[in-house]
């Protein structure tokens, strides 16, 4: 991750107090790049300092509208409900001496900053039913707390995101200009792309948006976009960037992505890439919890559709990400992008395999709330 030639500069302009030259790359995010700096006092909060990517949100102002906007929300409810610390459960943003939430420097890179939330933890490969429980009762409390904002409010950050017609028209478009002559060496995954796309078309039936509420949904649950305390109970969702308008199914289907698979996102080994069942049962529990306040039979019945469409998107995106030259999510190594296509299209065929019976846990978790 490239580090920050003017650090003293960009912290000057937060109003925090935090140590510049303390700054340490941070965490495994394949966009933005993420910073913690200590707070110059021993007994003050630390800070998390991110430099955003704005080739990929090229509307920071609007961004952050959206962020603000649901983080006051969250914390409202928060307080509303008198169960929670509302500095602790949500993301807090810095303001900037011109009391915005962002800042753009001088070589034109825009920063926003936050109170680092100490003694959390975040898994890339959950490893406990009581984690997945908790995630799936984060995930859920999330867009139960969301669910009153109406759809339509906030700014769509990234158009299409979850369009898979529109990621598989990108994908098209990249092998007829294989600009890296890359194509000639993924035709077995372009392949199992072709053959599973019309199946994976469910939300794009010109049917569904009559159907299908569209809400307020966070577009991002890995589970490492749950952070939780030294108890493993969950304390506070993160990485609020592509929070806007979308269908629950999604945000069910990329934490069961990251939640089922006992091993990372880009495993190598597909032997390795097993679906971990009691995970499963876990998230469904600690979700429904939750989202059985809200959920229509409509939404239920579509969450695993959703389970298959977030690794299909997913291996889509990196696939065509690969061929592109690797020019959107960050790499480790030459072929990466490929191999977390290949991981991604293997966990699809699995949960595939197996989706008639995960379909029936979800009903009958469902069922026990009516
Ligand atoms: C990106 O940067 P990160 O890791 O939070 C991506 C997600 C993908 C994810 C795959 C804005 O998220 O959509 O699911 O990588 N974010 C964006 O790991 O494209
Ligand atoms: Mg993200």
């Amino acid at each position: 991750m490239p580090g920050i030639d003017n650090t003293a500069e960009v912290v000057s302009h937060f109003k925090c107090a935090a140590d510049a030259n303390s700054c340490k790359a941070y965490g495994s995010g394949h966009i933005n790049d993420t910073f913690l700096l200590k707070n110059v006092s021993a007994a003050g909060p630390d800070y998390l300092l991110q430099r955003i990517n704005h080739n990929i949100f090229s509307d920071v102002e609007r961004l952050t509208d959206n962020m603000r906007r649901v983080t006051e929300h969250l914390k409202y409810k928060i307080r509303e409900h008198g169960t929670g610390d509302p500095l602790k459960e949500v993301m807090t943003l810095i303001p900037t001496d011109s009391n915005r939430f962002f800042y753009q420097d001088s070589t034109g890179d825009y920063w926003r900053m936050f109170y680092f939330l100490s003694d959390t933890k975040s898994y890339d490969v959950v490893q406990t039913p009581k984690q997945a429980y908790e995630g799936g009762k984060a995930f859920g409390k999330f867009q139960y707390m969301l669910s009153d904002i109406p759809a339509g409010q906030l700014f769509e950050v990234i158009p299409d995101f979850h369009n898979i017609q529109k990621r598989l028209q990108y994908l098209t478009e990249a092998v007829s200009k294989d600009t890296c002559k890359r194509v000639q060496y993924v035709s077995a995954e372009l392949q199992m792309v072709e053959k599973y796309a019309e199946d994976m078309q469910y939300f794009q039936q010109p049917g569904q948006a009559a159907v299908l509420p569209k809400r307020v949904i966070h577009n991002d649950t890995k589970f490492n976009n749950v952070l939780l305390n030294s108890n493993d109970e969950a304390q506070c969702v993160i990485d609020l960037e592509t929070v806007m308008d979308g269908y629950v199914a999604y945000d069910f289907g990329d934490a069961i992505r990251t939640i089922i698979n006992t091993t990372t996102e880009d495993e190598a080994d597909l032997s390795r890439i097993k679906l971990n069942m009691p995970l499963f049962n876990a998230y469904v529990q600690g979700y429904f919890k939750e989202a059985s306040k809200f959920l229509t039979d409509t939404e239920v019945n579509s969450l695993m559709k959703g389970a298959l469409l977030l690794p299909y998107m997913q291996a889509v995106r990196f696939l065509t990400d690969h061929i592109n030259g690797d020019i959107y999510f960050k790499i480790k190594f030459e072929g990466h992008n490929l191999q977390r296509a290949r991981a991604q299209l293997r966990l699809m065929q699995m949960l595939d395999a197996n989706a008639g019976a995960m379909h029936q846990i979800i009903v009958n978790e469902m069922n026990s709330y009516k």
